[in-house]
């Protein structure tokens, strides 16, 4: 569903977040073009993130509002955000000699590649390519020649070809399923409720985000430890070695659940989190033998009934990245609102609540800066936090920025 905006009441001198961005709009062909022009920018100088790669992304985000397809250049010419180098690609109806050029460049194939080993940000694919690596196998001799990896891009090249699949969203609900039916018996009254781009629409993501909370306080305390804990019994997640260490990639738990702080401190928000990975459609019949005297009969049917493949009738496994993230009941719908994203909406929504209103927002809570001294806002929904910030509200598909 597109905004019934006109394309002449059209603004785009407004914030990303001050209006509607749906998943399907009538721009992709352009839209397509600028985010390679992005991600190109991005590699090529992964440390000036914010001019030229923001200034093509700026330019998508408009182009993915615009309520009907550009046609002429006169019309991008009347959107500020489109600057010139991204009016040239729309000239050139997506597919500018530039565009082909990126496209086809050994740089930009193989930093393509890197990036989507998980735990390989740009500034390490930019390093691996700087040291002459061109293929993932390249970077496999450098390992057994003695190159450290960290933990992520260890669990990223195991199971490579496995994480560049996308996850279709029955099975994030599958996955939501078997995180609420374990919660259940540890903690009965759980929220619990699939965020990431599934919330904005999506039928597919790179990984499934799930988030957590508990009306009462004292239950929110310890929760996630406890979670894990009993999903590694399950034999369900999948580590770098399943037999010795703890098969979370990272689990973080903030000692005691107090306010939230307003800092919001780099791309990270100091919520209870646990990145995993789970193995999906596994077949519990080709089971490791070490593996079964450490899991109970009855918790392996179980397992294999909650992920719907114990029947004979068995898909092959594979592993998904799962984020569990668990929140105070209190900050819930802030935590809500940042873990739907898009990542560009809530940058937006950021910048617009501290430039206009001097109000800081974050995955914790909101504060107003104006009010000596600074004062806390709450809000009991998303709903309301849109309203406190003077915001018309954005459903979850509209933020697809
Ligand atoms: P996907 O998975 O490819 O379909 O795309 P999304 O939109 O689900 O993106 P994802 O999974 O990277 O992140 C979902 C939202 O959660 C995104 O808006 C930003 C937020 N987010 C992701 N990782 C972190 C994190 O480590 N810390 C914080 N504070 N937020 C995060
Ligand atoms: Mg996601």
């Amino acid at each position: 569903k597109l905004e019934e905006t006109s394309p002449n009441e059209y603004q785009d001198n407004k914030f990303v977040c001050q209006r509607a961005t749906p998943l399907k709009h009538h721009n992709t062909k352009f839209t397509d073009a600028l985010e390679i022009l992005e991600r190109h920018a991005v590699y090529v100088d992964s440390t000036q993130r914010d001019s030229r790669a923001l200034a093509f992304r700026r330019a998508a985000c408009a182009l993915k509002s615009y309520p009907k397809q550009i046609t002429r250049i006169e019309e991008a010419s009347k959107l500020s955000s489109v600057g010139n180098h991204s009016k040239k690609e729309i000239l050139e109806n997506g597919s500018s000699d530039e565009v082909q050029d990126i496209l086809s460049s050994e740089f930009f194939k193989t930093m393509e590649v890197f990036s989507s080993i998980y735990g390989c940000g740009p500034a390490t694919a930019r390093k691996w390519y700087e040291k002459g690596y061109r293929s993932i196998a390249d970077v496999h001799h450098a390992v057994s020649d003695g190159m450290k990896l960290t933990e992520q891009q260890t669990m990223g090249f195991k199971y490579h070809s496995d994480l560049v699949k996308p996850v279709p969203k029955e099975e994030a609900i599958n996955i939501k399923d078997i995180v609420i039916k374990e919660l259940s018996k540890i903690q009965p009254n759980c929220i619990v409720e699939l965020v990431g781009g599934y919330r904005r629409g999506k039928l597919s993501g790179h990984d499934v985000d799930i988030l957590i909370t508990h009306q009462n306080n004292s239950k929110v305390e310890g929760l996630l430890h406890k979670l894990v804990e009993r999903l590694e019994k399950l034999d369900l997640m999948v580590g770098r070695n399943p037999h010795f260490e703890s098969k979370t990639l990272y689990l973080k738990s903030v000692k005691g659940i107090g306010e939230g702080s307003q800092r919001q401190g780099g791309h990270m928000d100091s919520l209870d989190h646990c990145f995993c990975m789970f193995q999906m459609g596994k077949s519990f019949e080709n089971e490791k033998v070490e593996h079964s005297c450490m899991q109970t009969t009855g918790e392996a049917d179980e397992t294999g009934t909650s992920t719907g493949s114990s029947s004979s009738e068995q898909m092959a496994a594979v592993v998904r990245r799962v984020d569990l993230i668990v929140a105070p009941h209190k900050q819930f719908p802030f935590a809500l609102l940042g873990w739907t994203g898009s990542k560009q909406f809530n940058r937006s929504l950021r910048d617009y609540a501290w430039k206009v209103l001097k109000v800081k927002l974050s995955n914790h809570g909101m504060w107003d800066h104006k009010h000596i001294p600074v004062r806390q806002v709450e809000a009991t929904s998303e709903q309301e936090i849109f309203h406190e910030l003077k915001l018309e509200y954005r459903d979850p598909h509209d933020r697809n920025a």
